[in-house]
């Protein structure tokens, strides 16, 4: 990690090494964070006075728990289960859950603890948490799903509460997981609270945009990084790296602002479509039939398809990292830099290493984080709360405008505080800061928590 910690940063930095050992993800989430912390101890001493940071360092609580289960063959499994409650200082725990055999404690407290400062970003009253297992859905017929996550639910509800703690999807969890893990909470409790999940479907309690949001939220982020440039998004070029949620409703409001969106990936290969991905042909692949993305190509045989293919080697002036962490290295930073990219936003959470973002830094391209680029999901999530506890159901439209205005806020903040504390257009300094104050106030006004 090249960059410097501030001297009084370097030890709360090492005390998070030894105190949580081989948990990679997480340590460079909270080094990306401290980095940018220094100027706020200077203005706000009493933050350090009051070990604020090493508080926000340490989950309230972290839940980990076995989840046995049977396949369609009778065969049994057993998998981990976690559920990381980093800090509830803005309101109840909230985050998504992640099923991928990758995850283990250290990538779901890295994704706790960026969700703290996201959800306080927001400006919806929800505090940080994330959870997940390393369950694997590919090949999994939809009993087994099924199974897996009444199983996970059986342990898992007794920790959650609409104003305690509230689970949403990340990657392997869409509306169908939601349902089957409502079902069994709702069994389990003999309660009907909507608002214990959320990305509900629409039919028992989801909100619209929903779906929607994370990709949408991604690309108004964008437009507003590009606005703020005195530029815009018509007639970009773009890549959307991953197929799933949030890459898809990314590039469906990118064409509609009128950037042509012409590669994206998944975990096998990367599809490249020069006339434009047909949106609608992902979503059909990817949501009803839950196929690879080498599908593609049979339905549009002008496009092509690259088996392992590095998708950042495509010029393109817009570059939407949304499938996974880590995604993005210093090489590929430096070759979309070269290709004429302007502009970055993660759509993904942590999709660039620290190298990317020092080059995306040093090359004065707009580069958001996604922190506040990827915020629109759980604030409409937020948005969903809302509407449960007022057993309300609002328009399309008016969620939608909801959700633009949170976008527009977020980077309206993370723009001015960047000039604030002297590094303007810094998008990084201006996400972590803007987050970090609004936790470290609530966490002050409430006590020694
Ligand atoms: P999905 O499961 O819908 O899609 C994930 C996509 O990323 C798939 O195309 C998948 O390919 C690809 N992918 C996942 N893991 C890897 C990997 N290890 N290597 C290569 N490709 C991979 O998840 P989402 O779209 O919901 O999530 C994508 C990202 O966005 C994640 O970082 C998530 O944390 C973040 N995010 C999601 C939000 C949401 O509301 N859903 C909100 C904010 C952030 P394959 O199918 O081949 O595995
Ligand atoms: O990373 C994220 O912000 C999410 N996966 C969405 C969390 C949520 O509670 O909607």
């Amino acid at each position: 990690m090249a960059v410097k910690l501030d001297e009084k940063l370097e030890p709360i930095y090492q005390e998070v090494l030894l105190r949580n050992p081989g948990e990679t993800e997480f340590h460079q989430a909270v080094h990306e964070v401290l980095e940018t912390l220094g100027p706020v101890l200077v203005k706000y001493p009493e933050f350090a006075d009051k070990k604020v940071i090493q508080r926000i360092c340490e989950p309230e609580r972290q839940i980990i728990f076995r989840v046995p289960w049977q396949d369609d063959k009778g065969e049994i499994h057993i998998n981990r289960a976690f559920r990381v409650e980093f800090n509830s200082a803005l309101g109840p725990y909230k985050g998504g859950m992640r099923f991928h055999p990758s995850v283990y404690l250290g990538i779901v407290k890295f994704l706790g603890f960026e969700q703290i400062f996201k959800n306080a970003l927001t400006g919806m009253p929800i505090g940080g948490g994330k959870g997940g297992s390393d369950f694997d859905p590919k090949g999994r017929s939809e009993s087994e799903i099924m199974r897996f996550c009444q199983s996970l639910m059986t342990e898992l509800y007794r920790h959650l509460g609409e104003y305690t703690d509230v689970p949403a999807g990340d990657i392997g969890v869409s509306g169908r997981e939601i349902g089957f893990m409502f079902g069994q909470y709702k069994r389990i409790t003999n309660r009907y609270e909507s608002g214990v999940l959320t990305g509900k479907g629409l039919g028992w309690g989801g909100s619209l945009v929903r779906t929607e949001a994370t990709g949408y939220g991604t690309v108004f982020f964008v437009h507003e990084m590009l606005k703020a440039r005195g530029d815009s998004l018509d007639g970009k070029t773009m890549v959307v790296s991953g197929s799933g949620n949030v890459a898809i409703y990314a590039m469906e409001k990118a064409a509609e602002y009128g950037a042509k969106v012409i590669a994206c990936s998944d975990s096998g290969g990367v599809v490249i479509d020069e006339q434009g991905i047909d949106i609608e042909l992902v979503k059909r692949l990817k949501e009803v039939e839950r196929c690879r993305i080498s599908a593609y190509v049979d339905a549009r045989p002008k496009a092509r398809y690259i088996k392992q293919g590095n998708i950042w080697s495509i010029p393109c002036h817009v570059a939407l990292p949304c499938a996974t962490q880590n995604e993005l290295n210093g090489k590929d930073a430096k070759t979309l830099v070269e290709n004429g990219c302007i502009a970055v936003a993660e759509g993904a959470n942590m999709p660039t290493t620290p190298e990317g973002i020092q080059i995306f830094q040093a090359a004065g391209i707009a580069y958001g984080p996604g922190k506040a680029a990827n915020a629109g999901g759980v604030g409409t999530s937020a948005l969903e709360m809302q509407q449960n506890a007022s057993r309300d159901s609002w328009s399309f439209e008016h969620t939608e405008q909801r959700l633009e205005q949170i976008m527009i806020s977020i980077h309206r903040n993370c723009y001015e505080t960047a000039e604030e504390f002297g590094a303007p257009g810094n998008y990084v300094m201006g996400a972590n800061i803007t987050g970090f104050i609004r936790v470290a106030r609530a966490m002050d006004a409430l006590g020694l928590i």
